[in-house]
This record gives structure tokens, sequence and C-alpha cells, in this order.
């Protein structure tokens, strides 16, 4: 029997809790997994995935939120979301908006599965009938750049991300090395050069080739990845005005959101960001006064699906769409949880999907579908996700670091 702070009681609730493991493992990358256990045996999964601090949410996760969870009611999504993110007393940042997301999205996963039904079903069901994607060209030239967006065109996908090596630059980010672009890869931070010049006068001449390629057809987008001032990323963005880019995406750092004026002043090349930002309080005014076009928030690092769906139903107050980061460190679940909301706000714009290695599908299976550049949820109940603990326990967690951006007189930038 619960009993209220007016002293009134409420019946027990049917199952409650019984378990919150935290799983960490690296199948192809690293991985933080929440799995939610109810006394009726029903599992749900999180993700709870930061790349390079993911032992910190691990810690949030095992030390503070695991005691808090045993014995609450499942069914309980908001009242949990607010919990812990009230309770807490310290407000917003990725390490407890992760911890936050990967309990609600858990807990969405239960309450599909108790219900019999997928989760999209549960947020209103479709509004579409499958979610296009936009994938990762990358080149260290332009030949081959142009080579690898061929291959993504040859595969169906509607929409492509361009990315080129600055010439003269080690490691420039959004270039892949293997298979699928991973920037965490060194036991510690690899330091990578960059010159602002060098991009603002490369960029805008390989995307001019890429567009003169693939024709407007495609939907082509570029990654600046925050290393431009407001000026320089109106400069940039006026350059390729021409080019009708779907977005420049982190033109520049968005702690300061006032920031994006200068850029909305003078160009009309469309502005998304938010990828790095974990509450609805970091775009609030982003949104509200209309200074971007696509919102990048995830289910993963934005207080999962509770969360996120009131950034996006803010956002679509004022016509900004949704275009949530889907990059290899977002793990299957997240995949899978934000194909779900995706499915279903009216707002939506675009998700981004780079794909995972054979290894990490080997741990996760069940996915959402790909098929001719969109992607499909599974129908299982559920985000329809399993993590196989076996699989998994021949990958164990293997620390690694995001890269860190050096100007060439040797001072730090935004990676
Ligand atoms: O962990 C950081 C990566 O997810 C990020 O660098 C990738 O910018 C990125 C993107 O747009 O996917
Ligand atoms: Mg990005």
């Amino acid at each position: 029997m619960l009993t209220s702070c007016r002293g009134e009681t409420r019946s027990d609730p049917v199952a409650t809790i019984e378990r919150a493991e935290v799983l960490v493992s690296s199948p192809g990358r690293n991985f933080v997994t929440l799995r939610i256990t109810t006394s009726d045996g029903v599992s749900g999964l999180g993700d709870a995935t930061l790349n390079g601090r993911e032992l910190a949410v691990a810690s949030y996760l095992q030390d503070h939120l695991a005691p808090l969870l045993i014995g609450r009611d499942p069914a309980r999504i908001e009242d949990t979301w607010q919990y812990l993110y009230r309770g807490a007393y310290w407000r917003r940042g990725p390490v407890t908006m992760t911890a936050i997301a990967a309990v609600d999205v858990a807990l969405w996963d239960i309450k599909g599965k108790v219900a019999g039904l997928p989760v999209y079903q549960l947020l209103g069901g479709r509004s579409r009938d499958g979610v296009m994607v936009y994938c990762h060209a990358s080149g260290t030239d332009v030949p081959s750049l142009l080579a690898d967006v061929d291959a993504y065109r040859e595969k169906g996908f509607l929409a492509i991300r361009a990315q080129a090596a600055v010439p003269g630059l080690s490691g420039s980010y959004g270039v892949r090395k293997g298979k699928l672009y991973e920037p965490a890869a060194t036991a510690l931070p690899d330091e990578q050069a960059w010159n602002t010049e060098a991009y603002l006068d490369f960029a805008p001449t390989y995307l001019a080739k890429v567009r003169e390629h693939l024709g407007f057809g495609v939907h082509l987008l570029h990654d600046v990845h925050h290393r431009l001032t407001p000026i320089e990323a109106a400069r940039f963005g006026k350059s390729v005005e021409d080019l009708r880019l779907f977005w420049m995406e982190d033109p520049t750092p968005a702690e300061n959101q006032d920031a994006f004026r200068l850029i909305r002043q003078h160009t009309t090349t469309p502005i998304a960001t938010g990828e790095v930002l974990s509450s609805i309080w970091d775009v609030q005014q982003l949104i509200t006064e209309q200074l971007i076009d696509y919102v990048r928030t995830t289910v993963v690092h934005a207080g999962g699906i509770t969360h996120l769906r009131r950034i996006f139903d803010l956002a679509a107050l004022y016509q900004v769409r949704t275009g949530s980061h889907g990059a290899t460190d977002l793990s299957p679940v997240s995949t899978a949880a934000a194909v779900s909301l995706d499915l279903t706000v009216p707002n939506f714009g675009i998700q981004e999907h780079m794909g995972h290695t054979p290894e990490t599908l080997e741990v996760f299976r069940g996915s959402p579908v790909l098929k001719d550049g969109m992607l499909y949820p599974s129908e299982e109940p559920g985000l329809g996700v399993t993590y196989d603990d076996e699989v998994a326990a021949r990958y164990p967690y293997d620390p690694k670091y995001l890269p860190v951006a050096r100007r060439l007189d040797g001072s730090v930038h935004d990676w």
C-alpha cells in the first residue's frame, strides 16, 4: 500500500520494478544499456550511452537511480520522470538526462510489452508509413567522396550527408576510416589540427561538386560540427545557398542560443542543431524565436521519449521540424525508440542513421528495418529489441575518447 503526502492510501500496483541492471559492453564500440525487470518478469531496455563518458552514466544509474526504482510502479512513466528529474535537485546536463532517458525508454518498452503493442502505437500511432533517414558519405578527397555518394545513392538513400577531409588537416571530423564512422577511436583523446580558413575555402567547393554530381533529386546535408563563429557560419551559409542544402548542422556552438540570430539574419540555408543538448530549456529560445529549422536532440541524451516528445511538441508550434542525432554511438535501442517517436509526431523532418557494426547487431537484435532510405519499426510489442548477455560477455568495456581539436597555434577549439 502506498501512502500519499496527504495521508490517503492508494492501491498497490499490480507489478513493481524488481531489478535494474546496468549492462556495459563493447560490441564494435562501447554501449551502456539499462535493463529494468518487473515482478511479473517483463523486461525493458533503455540506452544510456554517452560517448567518451560512459562510466559516469553507468555510475549515475547504478549508484543513484537503481535504488530508487526498486518497488516503483513501472506503469507510472511520467511520474517516474518527474521524480528522477525534480527529485535530483540538480538540473539538466548530459549525464543526468542520459540516465533518466534510459529509465524512461525502458519503461516505455515495458508498457508496450504489457499492452501487447509496439511503442509507436502507444504514442498515438503512425503519422507516416516510414521514417526518412540520411546516411553519411565521406572521403579523404573529392573523388573518393563522390564515389561514396554514388555507393549510398545505389543503396536507395534519399538524403545524403557529405563530408570531405580538409586538405592539410589531420583527422577531419565526419570522415570515415573503416566501414563505419567512429570518432572515439583512441585510449586517450587524439589531438587533431583545425584551420577555419582552410575549411571555409574548401567546404563550399566540394559541396558544389557533390550537388552537381547528384542533381537536386536527393537531399544534401552537411555537418559543420560546431567549428565556426556566428559570422563565419553566416558567410558559409550564404556561400552555399544555391546548393539548396537540406541543412547545415551545428554551425556554431549552441550554449549561447542567441548567437544563431546573427546567422539567421544573413542566410536562408536551413539550420539544424541540438545533438549535444539535453533538455527543452537548452533549445527553448532556438525554437520559440525560430532561430533554427531542425531540432536534433535525441531520445538518449535528452531525457527519453517523454522529454523528447515535449521538445518536439514545442518545436511543432514554431514550424521547427525534427532531425534527431543517430550516430553509431546511439545503440539500436535508441534507434528503435527514435523511430517510434519519428513515426508519430506531426513535425518529423528526417532521422540520422549511420547504422551499426555486425558485432553490435549480434548483441542488440531486432532493430528497425532499413529499406529504400526509410526506417520501419518492429511490430513486436514494446521496442522490439533484445540484448544477448552471452554474446555481450565476449565484448568487455574498452575505454575510448572522442578527439580534441586544436587550432594551428596550439589552442583548443570546439571538436
Ligand atoms: O559522439 C559524437 C558523434 O556522435 C558525433 O561526432 C557525430 O556529429 C555527429 C553526427 O552528426 O552524427
Ligand atoms: Mg553532428
